[in-house]
């Protein structure tokens, strides 16, 4: 076969990766824990034709900017290299939702374009290994490749550059009922990417130490409270990563809030003074990612709604992991239900 279509969601992280190892190969220097929402996709067909003298890249469309072409080259280079396949690639990736929603179209993007590459070359790899692939693109899709509750450890301290690191299930999709409100702040392109922020953040900040000795033990009393199915603690420490992660960036001059995202953060607290269970986590952007019960979700929303900060909001749950779709004219839409073996 030198042809496949992979559709991924996009994923949001309950607890924060921010900060990679020393050296080559994008470890994170901390784990993460995120939760793969349905409703938002990213289809990527990948198409390897020996009439090709380039590989092609299209995003929505339109060819490629040189940085986002040239990271894709890097992880089609790997799937050569892996797989013997010489051919030239033409890429073709569409989004069902903008880029600007502050979900990350990385994620479902490298996860979408491991998995449809991997199978574009014929190789016959599992989900970890093709998780490890797209983390080593972007970290935060390693764990797009997995449905539900997803968590990607840290790399060791010193790690090799061929080292092995996937994301893993934690819990599937229904573990826990939750509903994500995104609420879209501002329709712009966020100013500094999150590979520059993490490494500013590092570099400068006073309290990146703090942030790394604190990020593992609130991971792990996260994963706890999610797997006793505690939503109201599984969505304090989520809120508690996020905080903790920005306190140490906007340390460093990292400041991705806006006016906006303490505007919405407050009607959070005045809710949950209220006696309401929802919480906030933001991501790098002014967005802010509402997290409540199904029960809630229809009064949260129309309360945010009505927030000036609050341009639009997009409603997720837990969705499935990366999966391979019928290539011709791949589009977001119905699937298969074939995907990476698990
Ligand atoms: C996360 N973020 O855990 C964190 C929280 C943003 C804030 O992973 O440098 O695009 O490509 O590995 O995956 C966004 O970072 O970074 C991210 P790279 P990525 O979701």
């Amino acid at each position: 076969m030198s042809e496949a279509a992979a559709l991924a969601h996009p994923n949001v992280a309950l607890s924060k990766y921010w900060g990679k190892r020393e050296g080559s190969g994008n470890f994170p220097a901390v784990p993460s824990l995120s939760v793969t929402l349905d409703g938002l996709a990213t289809v990527t067909r990948v198409r390897f034709d020996d009439t090709l003298e380039i590989d092609r890249v299209t995003l929505d469309g339109d060819p490629a900017d040189a940085r986002a072409h040239a990271r894709v080259v890097e992880l089609i280079d790997r799937v050569r290299h892996a797989s013997g396949e010489s051919r030239r690639a033409e890429v073709q990736s569409h989004n069902d939702f903008p880029t600007a929603s502050g979900l990350a179209s990385s994620a479902s993007g490298f996860a979408a374009l491991a998995l449809a590459s991997v199978r574009a070359a014929g190789l016959d790899w599992d989900s970890a290994r093709v998780s490890d692939l797209a983390r080593r693109s972007s970290a935060s899709a390693a764990r797009s490749l997995f449905a539900g509750f997803v968590e990607l450890p840290a790399g060791s301290v010193a790690p090799q550059a061929g080292d092995v690191l996937a994301a893993r299930s934690v819990a599937p999709a229904d573990h826990m009922p939750l509903v994500v409100l995104v609420c879209v702040t501002t329709e712009a392109a966020k100013a500094v990417g999150s590979t520059q922020g993490m490494r500013v953040t590092m570099e400068r900040s006073p309290y990146a130490e703090a942030w790394m000795h604190a990020a593992p033990r609130m991971h792990a009393r996260l994963r706890e409270a999610l797997l006793a199915r505690d939503f109201a603690a599984t969505g304090e420490l989520s809120e508690a990563s996020a905080l903790a992660m920005h306190a140490s960036a906007i340390a460093a001059g990292v400041v991705y809030w806006t006016g906006a995202t303490l505007e919405i953060l407050a009607a959070i607290r005045r809710m949950r003074a209220a006696g309401t269970l929802a919480f906030a986590t933001i991501d790098a952007g002014p967005h802010v990612k509402v997290l409540v019960t199904p029960a809630d979700a229809v009064r949260v929303r129309e309360a945010l709604v009505s927030l000036p900060a609050v341009r639009r909001i997009i409603e997720a749950r837990p969705g499935d992991g990366a999966r391979l779709t019928p290539a011709a004219g791949a589009r977001p839409g119905p699937t298969t239900a074939a995907g990476a073996r698990p």
